[in-house]
């Protein structure tokens, strides 16, 4: 059966204007775009493409770019299909930078979530005694107060090595983005004279400055010592709470986000700027001067482990972040001999909260500094988002991430995203229209144009994922309970299907078919502070210039 995948919140004015069609059909066919009265204002003709991989449709493109008239409700309609309706106009994702990073308030620990600041989402304090906390058995033998900060995703375990790649992303994009300084969050703190963005971010912060042990190593996480079932809500988990041990992982996290801290925050509390520092110093000196410890892959009980055994790119980050912050000779030399700062770091997919280098080559490309060769810093960078476009360019439903063998990582559409910011970060490089064209065509896939013709943001589009699994976002097993909040991302197609659901419902799946919004599968369709950082990114890019 034939279908026409649009992108359900609709496309910017003068942005790029693109559908999928799926179809038997290997000729070119007639395509009509109609307005909200049913009256055709547009047609042509579509583009062939053949098999795509990434889903083993037969599809054509629909490029109704020509067409800039605004309005809402427009549907396209090919090979007797009709898509879901979408807008053309400006301003159409202004909304979803904001709804994306509320989400943030939603997933803090430590606090009550204030009804009247989240209309049915208002929930007590989660995990009081995270104030005192004591060390795993094989952790250490003190207790440290590590409240505060975001559950990671479903489950309610925080997490120094994810907190840290989403508090720089969205660091970056306070520092690189513009529209951001007054987005209004509607946050307990709203109101104090500093941007509601940075607000929010200092209540992980803070938390990542508590997961510093005395020795000046991070420890890598803090869970419950079994995992709980679902529901749960957070200020009702029976499970007592374990700090695991330090890594290197973690510690220069730790180094990598408290320094660009420091440097945002200084206009806005000089004091807390210092303390950012401050840790941010003895965090990196601890990591260089300890023995190396790695996160282990098999610590998976009552949290996820986060496991990573390369830490030279956390150390090539740490050391940009603190050079950009305080032009320190030291911290260049470390930069200057990391084998990632010449290093081909542009792969399948950009980063992630393991890979991190990326992280460093974006800030030491934008952020002023006296770096020596920063210009090839800002050409690599460049060569990278080539890589991205020409993968874009030949995929149909212009993702501009095509994984080896068509096996999709868990929480793909990250990777989908941070290869956005990749591409956009080109254009504000070079200024140059196909970079900023290919960014916003790639929000096209999150928002519906994909083979499931669904949008993986909750509240976007007319058909979209809602059941994330969450153990109190869990409308689905207990009506009396939310769906998660508008803005809030999936994770989306996972190859691995490690869930039952998952195994269940989609064993021999191709590529961008797996995927079920379900509770229960918690490999496709988690929702985690991580994934809904470059969403904030990439809707906020998209905003500028709609
Ligand atoms: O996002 C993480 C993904 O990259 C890993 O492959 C996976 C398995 O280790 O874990 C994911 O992270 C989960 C974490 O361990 C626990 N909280 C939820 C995270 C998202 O599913």
């Amino acid at each position: 059966m034939s279908s026409v995948a649009v992108n359900q919140v609709g496309y910017p004015t003068s942005g790029p204007k693109r559908a999928t069609l799926v179809t038997d059909a290997v000729e070119p066919l007639p395509w009509q775009l109609a307005d909200d009265a049913g009256r055709v204002v547009a047609d042509g003709t579509t583009d062939p493409r053949g098999t795509d991989v990434s889903s083993g449709q037969n599809v054509h493109t629909i490029d109704f770019g020509a067409h800039q008239r605004a309005g809402a409700g427009f549907t396209l309609t090919a090979d007797g299909a009709t898509s879901h309706p979408f807008a053309i106009g400006a301003g159409l994702y202004r909304p979803l930078v904001a709804d994306a990073m509320r989400f943030f308030y939603c997933q803090r620990s430590g606090i009550e979530i204030r009804e009247d600041l989240r209309p049915g989402y208002g929930r007590p304090a989660g995990h009081p005694g995270d104030r005192d906390v004591p060390c795993a058995p094989d952790a250490g033998d003190y207790r440290l107060d590590v409240h505060g900060g975001w559950y990671d995703a479903g489950d309610q375990g925080k997490y120094v090595v994810n907190g840290g790649i989403t508090v720089w992303q969205l660091l970056h994009a306070f520092e690189h983005r513009t529209g951001l300084d007054d987005l209004a969050l509607d946050l307990p703190e709203s109101g104090n004279g500093v941007p509601d963005l940075l607000n929010e971010v200092r209540w992980e912060l803070n938390f990542l400055l508590r997961m510093q042990a005395p020795s000046g190593l991070a420890h890598h996480k803090i869970h419950d010592r079994e995992w709980t079932g679902l529901p749960t809500l957070p200020h009702l988990d029976p499970q007592p709470r374990e700090l695991r041990p330090v890594s290197t992982a973690a510690t220069l996290n730790l180094a990598a986000v408290a320094a660009q801290g420091a440097r945002i925050f200084r206009k806005h509390d000089a004091d807390y700027a210092d303390r950012l520092l401050a840790a941010a110093r003895t965090a990196f000196t601890a990591a260089g001067t300890h023995p190396v410890r790695y996160a282990p892959v098999e610590d998976t009980v009552g949290g996820g482990p986060y496991d990573d055994d390369d830490v030279r790119d956390e150390l090539y980050w740490a050391a940009a972040e603190l050079f950009l912050t305080t032009g320190g000779q030291e911290y260049a030399d470390a930069v200057l001999a990391s084998p990632l700062h010449t290093a081909d770091v542009f792969g399948t997919y950009a980063f992630d909260w393991a890979a991190t280098a990326v992280a460093a080559r974006l800030d030491l490309a934008l952020t002023p500094s006296t770096l020596p060769g920063r210009d090839d810093v800002r050409a690599s960078v460049v060569a990278g988002a080539d890589r991205y476009l020409a993968v874009q360019r030949a995929h149909p439903y212009a993702v501009a991430y095509a994984p080896p063998g068509n096996q999709w990582h868990w929480g793909s559409n990250s990777m989908v995203l941070n290869n956005l910011v990749v591409l956009a970060v080109a254009h504000d490089l070079t200024g140059e229209a196909r970079y900023r064209d290919a960014a916003l065509e790639g929000l096209d896939y999150i928002l519906g144009r994909n083979a499931l013709n669904l949008s993986y943001v909750t509240g976007y589009g007319t058909d979209h994922a809602r059941n994330q699994h969450s153990r109190w976002y869990a409308h689905q097993l207990d009506p009396s309970l939310p769906h998660p909040p508008r803005g809030t991302l999936a994770g989306g197609p996972n190859s691995g299907l490690q869930d039952e659901v998952a195994q269940a419902r989609l064993a021999g799946c191709v590529g961008q078919f797996c995927y079920i919004d379900d509770i229960h599968s918690w490999s496709t369709n988690e929702l985690t502070i991580n994934w809904n950082a470059p969403l904030v990114w990439v809707a906020a890019f998209a905003a500028e210039r709609d």
